[in-house]
Formats: C-alpha cells, structure tokens, sequence
C-alpha cells in the first residue's frame, strides 16, 4: 500500500477564493482539496490534505510526513519567504519535496523573490493558480518510488 502524498499550505490560505482572486483564482481551499483527491485517485493514490495559520504546526506535519507520507507538497505562503526552522524540517526528508505556489513569485515584489523552501524542494511549480497544486500531484506521482 503506497503512502498518502501530504498536502500542505501556509497561513492564509484558508482565506482562498474570498480576497484577491485576480491573483489567488475564485477557487476556495476545499475546491483545491477536491482536485487534489481527484488528482491523486486517477494515479491510484490518496491525499491528506491540511493548512494551518501556524509555523509549529506546520514543521509537526513536516516532521509526521517523515514516516506518514510517500511525498510532500507544500505551499508554505508567506513563511516560505521567512522561516528557516520550516526549512530546517524540510530538509530531514527522505521523501520527494514539491514546493507549490498558486502565484508566481518570481514575477511579484521583490520580497517574494526568496524562498528558503526551495533549498529543501526536489521541483517547483507555481503561477497557474489552483491547477499548481494539481501539477505538484502529478510531479510527485512520478516521483514516488514503489517499494
Ligand atoms: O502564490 C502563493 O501560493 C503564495 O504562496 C501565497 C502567499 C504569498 O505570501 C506567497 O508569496 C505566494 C500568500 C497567501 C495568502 O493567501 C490569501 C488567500 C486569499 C486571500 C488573501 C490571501
């Protein structure tokens, strides 16, 4: 039985599809978790899905897909902009990594330019709103070693 690949997003983002769709997208977080199921059950494979306002939170999760999970992808928001102790976590993985982006921060302001997260991702997606969150499914999918 292959592992669930663990979905996690940042704080904020609970807030998807009620401010600033013109660069989020009309998506709510719960449409996203639908086409992330959806994408993960056409390859065989399951999701837990969850987004927490919270650093700590967010490295306890980092820590349990240590052994809970086959991959992680993450949008951390804005603590992939600011917090080394995430990155720290990401990096005690021995599991593909995708960090995950619905806006393109590369083309933003100049602070959102960095992330620490991508030191610790195997790849990157981001700009094509809740469809990067599709795409980091189907990269991790074949990503996934089945033992
Ligand atoms: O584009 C992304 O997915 C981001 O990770 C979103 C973060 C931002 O700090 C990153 O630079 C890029 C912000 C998430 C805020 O989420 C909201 C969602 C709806 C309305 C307002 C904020």
């Amino acid at each position: 039985m292959v592992k669930p690949i663990h979905v996690l997003s940042g704080p904020n983002l609970n807030l998807l599809g009620t401010r600033e769709p013109e660069i989020y997208g009309k998506d709510t977080l719960d449409d996203v978790r639908v086409r992330c199921e959806a994408r993960a059950a056409a390859r065989g494979l399951s999701v837990v899905f969850r987004q927490s306002n919270h650093e700590g939170v967010l490295i306890d999760w980092v820590q349990e897909a240590r052994t809970e999970a086959s991959a992680l992808v993450i949008n951390p928001a804005g603590y992939g902009h600011t917090s080394i102790a995430l990155l720290d976590a990401l990096k005690t993985l021995n599991i593909p990594v995708i960090e995950c982006h619905l806006s393109n921060p590369a083309a933003r302001e100049e602070f959102r330019r960095h992330t620490f997260v991508s030191l610790a991702a195997t790849g990157l997606v981001s700009g094509f709103g809740a469809a990067s969150y599709e795409l980091a499914i189907e990269a991790a999918a074949g990503l996934i070693s089945v033992d």
